[in-house]
């Protein structure tokens, strides 16, 4: 990945030369360059600034400079590709883990570092309309600060981080912090007690299944008291309509199902799932071997979900088919029709399984919310991971 940094205080960004960054940096994992906003100036005193029109407090940067700035950027380009323009500010969309994680994708960033009240407005227009860039304005959250480059900072590890190679360990980026939208749960190490304090019983108890249950309740009990406002509102639907799947559903499933995994395809770019290829008479014919449940709010069908029971002794509860119209999603409905599949599962079973695609994080991050954790190992199918939740007893 290549990133671009413009700035009046190149100086700020020397901390991307240290760890991680610097060691991706050194090994040609990423390629970093950080421009001086006042080499684009051409009076004696380098002015990057100018009082706004119509008044008010501060001073606004001059469009001329940045407009030249973004021309040697890009004047380096040697396939003409074009990089996506990043302004940190106080007035842009919020930055999350989601949007890195996007980001992360992109061969080429440049970074706009504003000053004082901001940037002159033309330079976005002219960045979007003239040189055809995209450009997001990112805010890191509901503060101000002086500059731009302490944003970027944090910006460029968040996303450098998720680039392949930059750090060594890619499944140890699956499982922490907002990736499933919980906060972690409490750590401990050596020694116990420390200071008379305890290690909580349960981690030294070896008893897996208790230690995940108990880390589950843990980050569930952290996530309402530090941030409900990442907890889905668990709204009984009253609109909808969940009924096991008769002959006469199987058309309007078949086509449901269909429009769903097209979203599977194009994340996980591949074709050839058994959702998305299989006859009707293989789906009519999984009534008998599963037990299907078709979701209808006023009489649309919206979602479904299908169980059977399988593993050698009969104990695993395999969920499949989990879906939801793609105009009807993040409602909560894929959760409850999770939720109505466990709850269906018959005596003995110890376990609720299922399989999605490794690029399918939306779904991933639901199961994980369900309290589901990835199987390690090779999954049977490429491509897919799988997951299994432990029944509570
Ligand atoms: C980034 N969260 C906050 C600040 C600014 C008054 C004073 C300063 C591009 O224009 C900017 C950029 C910045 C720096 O970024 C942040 C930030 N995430 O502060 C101002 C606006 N009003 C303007």
């Amino acid at each position: 990945m290549r990133i671009d940094v413009v700035s009046i205080f190149p100086d700020y960004l020397a901390p991307l030369d240290l760890s991680l960054i610097g060691k991706a940096r050194a090994d040609g994992v990423l390629d970093l360059a950080v421009h001086d906003l006042r080499d684009f100036t051409h009076d004696r005193h380098r002015t990057v600034d100018d009082t706004p029109y119509g008044g008010g407090a501060g001073m606004v940067m001059k469009a001329q400079p940045w407009a030249e700035a973004l021309d040697a950027v890009l004047a380096q380009s040697d396939s003409g590709g074009k990089p996506h323009l990043v302004v940190p500010g106080p007035g842009g969309m919020p930055f999350t883990q989601a949007m890195a994680r996007r980001l992360s994708d992109e061969p080429w960033l440049a970074f706009a570092c504003g000053r004082y009240e901001g940037i002159d407005e033309r330079v976005y227009e002219h960045a979007r309309d003239e040189l055809g860039l995209e450009v997001s304005v990112i805010s890191l959250g509901d503060y101000v600060l002086n500059g731009g480059e302490v944003a970027v900072l944090a910006m460029v590890e968040a996303i450098a981080r998720l680039v392949p190679g930059v750090i060594g360990n890619a499944a140890s980026l699956v499982e922490e912090s907002h990736e499933d939208g919980l906060l972690e749960y409490p750590l401990y190490t050596k020694p116990d007690p420390w200071n008379g304090r305890a290690v909580p019983e349960v981690l030294l108890s070896g008893n897996h299944a208790a230690i995940a249950t108990w880390r589950h309740e843990q980050r569930l009990a952290r996530t309402a008291f530090r941030r409900p406002d990442l907890l889905p509102p668990t709204v009984a639907d009253v609109d909808v309509d969940v009924r096991l799947a008769t002959p006469g559903d199987v058309p309007e499933l078949f086509t449901l199902v269909r429009a769903c995994w097209v979203q599977e395809a194009q994340a996980n770019g591949i074709l050839d799932v058994p959702a998305l290829v299989e006859p009707i008479e293989a789906l009519r014919a999984s009534l008998d071997s599963t037990q299907t449940w078709v979701a209808r709010r006023a009489g649309r069908m919206v979602g479904s979900v299908r169980t059977h029971v399988r593993g050698d002794s009969g104990d695993d509860l395999f969920v499949g088919r989990l879906c939801v119209a793609p105009d009807q999603q993040r409602r909560g409905l894929g959760r409850s029709l999770l939720e109505l599949a466990e709850s269906t599962a018959p005596d003995g079973i110890r376990s609720y399984s299922l399989i999605t695609g490794a690029q399918s994080h939306d779904n991933i991050r639901l199961y994980k919310r369900a309290g589901y954790r990835l199987r390690r190992g090779e999954p049977e199918i490429p491509g897919t991971v799988e997951l299994v939740k432990r029944r509570q007893t």
